[in-house]
């Protein structure tokens, strides 16, 4: 009946290959590492480390009239003294977490023996209530009746972190509106239990659709119960249609493994679709992948390539020009509670790759931005109550070219834009824990102007407008809710969402661990929608 939840495969792996856990250690107050004289623009660059060289590949062709100042100059963060650990720490005071030289709780690495209750058994947390308000009501602010009662097990406790959450963002922002109350929009056979990655396509707004089916194996260990699919939906007025493509491992399976993990996807310009294929949690020695998937238009032709190897984990696929940009959520540097990184290709390399006798793209192992040529941008997790040390997850791009990326286990969200040689300059729109800290998946709707984070964490969709250069970004909360089986089509930890014609299709990832309000996995397996209009 145990499960273990998937980040915690991280540490079940490490135990399995005989590498010991981190040792807790103290490290120095950490500055922003700035970059060095001449080599890159001027501006922050928060905990992020970009190339020394100028061998990236030149990044999108932002107007620099629309990004000049897109960074201000010489911030200085103090950050948290923090200890690498392999689990988040137990409930902490939220309020007194702030964004600098926060006070954060000595780690506290757990046995395996005392690991918390796996999904599945019973429920201790209180449920949420969503009560809608009038939008712009002069109202006081409706607090939730949260109970706090003290947590039985490490499980307990960071979920409460979790509900202390949603409490505060009703204090702040009130109650979610009731016409953003997501409903749902399908229910997935048990083959597509698992959804995760979506994109449009956008010659037809067709949405695609991978589900890695990583949830529902005893323990979360051994063969997957369903193969990772590739599905189609269709949607009909405020119905939708979806249909199975295929199987992908039965078109590529990682030799050793025989799995595919399909997470992230996206459009070339060339009309394939290029996959991350997130092979971490069968083993964390840079094993995942990028694929494409040959298209003729909406249908794939059968074909499926490798045209990168060496990722550690694949997880978002963004494509601006004929750049195709990925994110790796976990770099596993030594001595650090987490970080992940940017990389970045050209369509040119990524033509040749994998195909007519060509080996696919091979990427270095990363411990520095210069120690592979595609690496645009390295971001470290701050440890923080109730967060994990997952990194770089969601990713999109705005209107004026302008990329955005965030940390699953702190929530920091990023900015980067490109000066005239193509080197980035990235700065912090979003700091860690101010306000939220998980990001998942990351969306950019044009119609609306703004971008949409799936907080896996609490169950909820936030937005903000892409900020003015040198600005932060000002957040809303779409919607939140509570524990759920996701059958009504409320939010059973979301993880990816497209807009399409002012709807929001919201994929359920539905796969808990314990940082998260979601404590169970289950059917259904739902896709929501939240009418925007
Ligand atoms: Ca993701
Ligand atoms: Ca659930
Ligand atoms: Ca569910």
């Amino acid at each position: 009946m145990k499960k273990i939840f998937p980040l915690l495969l991280g540490l079940a792996f490490l135990m399995l290959t005989g590498c010991p856990p981190q040792p807790p250690q103290t490290e120095p107050t950490k500055k922003i590492e700035t970059p060095t004289k001449n080599e890159t623009p001027e501006g922050p660059t928060g905990k992020i480390e970009l190339p020394k060289q100028n061998e990236t590949p030149v990044g999108p062709k932002a107007d620099p009239a629309d990004t000049e100042g897109g960074a201000t100059s010489s911030i200085t963060l103090d950050l948290p003294d923090v200890s690498p650990t392999l689990l988040p720490p137990s409930s902490g005071n939220r309020a007194s977490r702030k964004t600098t030289a926060t006070t954060v709780a000595p780690p506290e690495l757990v046995e395996p023996d005392s690991l918390p209750p796996r999904r599945g058994e019973p429920k201790e947390e209180p449920k949420e209530e969503t009560e809608p308000v009038a939008p712009d009501s002069e109202a006081p602010l409706v607090e939730a009746p949260v109970v706090l009662e003290a947590p039985a097990d490490p499980a307990a406790a960071h979920r409460t972190v979790a509900l202390e959450q949603i409490a505060a963002y009703k204090a702040k922002w009130g109650t979610p509106q009731e016409k953003y109350k997501p409903k749902l929009l399908l229910t997935l056979p048990d083959d597509l239990q698992q959804p995760d990655g979506m994109t449009v396509n956008p010659k037809t707004k067709t949405i695609f659709l991978n589900c890695p089916n990583f949830n529902g194996r005893p323990n979360d260990s051994g063969p997957k119960l369903h193969p990772g699919a590739l599905a189609r939906i269709k949607l009909d007025g405020d119905n939708a249609t979806i249909e199975k493509l295929f199987v992908y491992e039965e078109k590529a399976p990682f030799p050793e493994t025989g799995q595919v993990g399909p997470m992230g996807l996206f459009f070339g310009p060339d009309g394939h679709l290029y996959v991350a294929d997130n092979q971490y949690f069968f083993d964390i020695n840079n094993k995942s992948r990028m694929l494409r998937v040959r298209m003729d238009g909406d249908d794939p032709t059968g074909e499926v390539e490798v045209v990168v190897e060496g990722i550690k984990l694949a997880n978002a696929v963004l494509w601006v020009d004929d750049k195709m940009y990925v994110t790796d959520t976990f770099l596993d540097r030594p001595d650090e509670f987490g970080s992940g990184c940017v990389w970045v290709f050209t369509l040119d390399e990524l033509a040749t790759a994998g195909v007519d006798g060509n080996p696919p793209i091979k990427l270095n192992p990363v411990l520095t931005v210069d120690d592979d040529p595609h690496c645009l941008v390295i971001a470290t997790v701050t440890k923080l109550p109730g967060g994990g040390h997952a990194g770089a997850d969601g990713m999109t791009v705005d209107k004026d070219g302008v990329l955005y990326f965030g940390n699953f286990g702190d929530g920091e969200l990023y900015r980067i834009v490109f000066d005239d040689d193509g080197k980035p300059i990235t700065d912090v729109v979003h700091a860690a824990g101010d306000y939220f800290n998980c990001c998942d998946g990351i969306f950019y709707d044009a119609d609306t102007n703004k971008i949409y984070v799936n907080d896996s964490a609490a169950n909820a969709i936030h937005a903000f407008a892409p900020p003015a250069p040198g600005e932060k970004a000002v957040l809303e909360t779409i919607w939140t809710n509570g524990d759920t089986d996701g059958a009504d089509g409320s939010l059973d930890q979301p993880a990816e969402l497209v807009v399409v014609d002012g709807k929001m299709i919201i994929a359920n990832f539905d796969w808990p661990f314990p940082e998260l309000i979601n404590s169970g996995f289950g059917p259904p397996s739902t896709i929501s929608v939240i009418d925007l209009k």
